[in-house]
């Protein structure tokens, strides 16, 4: 195994049903916190949408909530409650801005990359400048695929059902020996932060704030667990593709899903976004840093439009450059990482793409987008 290529893996991971069209957009949903909660009530912008949505888009209308999750019991590797990298709960402003109902699917990306010879940095060889350490044999093009183990292991090395397989990339999901036949519908994978930039900017689109993303997902709502509630299966249904059985040896697809799922299978939340929880990791602009929202709280004033710290640090890995992963995949279970929280966060090497790792873009209200990358130094 090249440890250096492998480097910077994120614990992070397959119908053809039609996309979904997107949802309505919903004028006032109604949720108020507790008062002793530190979030503050969601305050929606009022404006109306100019125009109709760019196709597959919908309409986030911006404004002024809380930020961050309080959840004692999040799990980030088998260990609840040791990052509180999403506190504190701090008050952030977002302009208004539209969304991709669902993330980018197989056959979107497939068009961009029609279009343009765009070849993925999973297919791309890794050089020994890259990686000076890596055994020659082992500076092969490839990506990191999720492999159940024969049994029940401790939860405490996530090397052990993550293997760097060779010649896995977006069109061969689990390796070489696997395609895109009947994916179509399916988000794509294995893509790397850079990558999904190419697409955004081809897209005439860019990829959303940590902010955006966590507004557009609490739907307008202040202070859930959840994107849909505070229960996780309200009323025994099912919210978001995510894992159920025995982590990480058997996936038992109680939600319909063992493993990844086409787009749209779960309700929108109350902005029409599919898939804001669940199935796929996606990726933000921002970089990581576990105390940039005491940043932000520091500064004692709303945050207008925060595009994430200047520069990426993570004390665990601190020679990784990390952007932010939100939303949780189909791999994420109370077993091991909790990480389908609305106000909890992921992270990722840019370099490093796996098969639970998508994205979907944004786009600014005005304008079209020009594609420039404001929080890429
Ligand atoms: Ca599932």
């Amino acid at each position: 195994m090249a440890t250096a290529v492998f480097a910077g893996l994120v614990i992070n991971r397959q119908s053809t049903a039609s996309p979904p069209a997107p949802g309505p957009y919903q004028e006032e949903p109604a949720q108020k916190p507790a008062a002793s909660s530190p979030f503050g009530p969601t305050v929606q912008n009022k404006s109306a949408p100019p125009g109709s949505a760019p196709k597959g888009m919908v309409w986030i209308p911006g404004g002024e909530f809380s930020m961050g999750s309080t959840i004692e019991t999040e799990a980030l590797c088998g260990l609840p409650g040791v990052t509180g990298d999403a506190l504190p709960v701090h008050r952030v402003y977002v302009d208004a801005f539209w969304m991709d109902a669902t993330p980018v699917t197989n056959e979107q990306f497939e068009k961009f990359v029609k279009a343009t010879s765009y070849i993925t940095i999973a297919e791309r060889t890794p050089t020994k400048e890259e990686f000076p350490t890596a055994p020659p044999e082992n500076l092969v093009a490839g990506s990191t695929v999720f492999t159940p183990t024969p049994g029940p292991v401790p939860l405490d090395n996530f090397y052990q059902w993550w293997r760097y397989e060779k010649g896995a990339n977006w069109r061969h999901p689990e390796g070489p020996a696997s395609n895109l036949t009947g994916r179509e519908k399916y988000p794509v994978v294995h893509i790397g932060y850079d990558d999904a930039v190419g697409y955004a900017k081809w897209a005439r689109k860019r990829l959303p704030t940590e902010a955006e993303f966590e507004f557009a997902a609490r739907g307008g709502q202040a202070g859930l667990i959840y994107a849909w509630g505070d229960e996780f299966r309200p009323g025994g249904k099912f919210m978001a593709n995510t894992f159920q059985g025995t982590f990480p040896v058997k996936d038992t697809g109680e939600d319909g899903f063992a493993g990844i799922a086409p787009v749209g299978q779960f309700l929108p939340n109350p902005y029409g976004l599919y898939d804001i929880t669940g199935n796929v990791w996606e990726w933000c602009g921002d970089w990581y840093r576990p105390d940039y929202y005491a940043q932000l709280a520091s500064a004692g004033v709303v945050a207008r439009n925060p595009q994430g710290p200047a520069t990426p640090f993570d004390p665990v890995e601190p020679t990784e450059k990390k952007r932010v992963h939100r939303g949780g995949s189909f791999l994420c279970t109370d077993q091991y990482c909790t990480r389908y929280m609305v106000g909890t966060r992921g992270k990722g090497e840019v370099t490093t793409g796996s098969n639970h790792l998508g994205f979907r873009c944004v786009q600014s209200v005005g304008p079209r987008e020009t594609g420039a990358d404001k929080t890429k130094p």
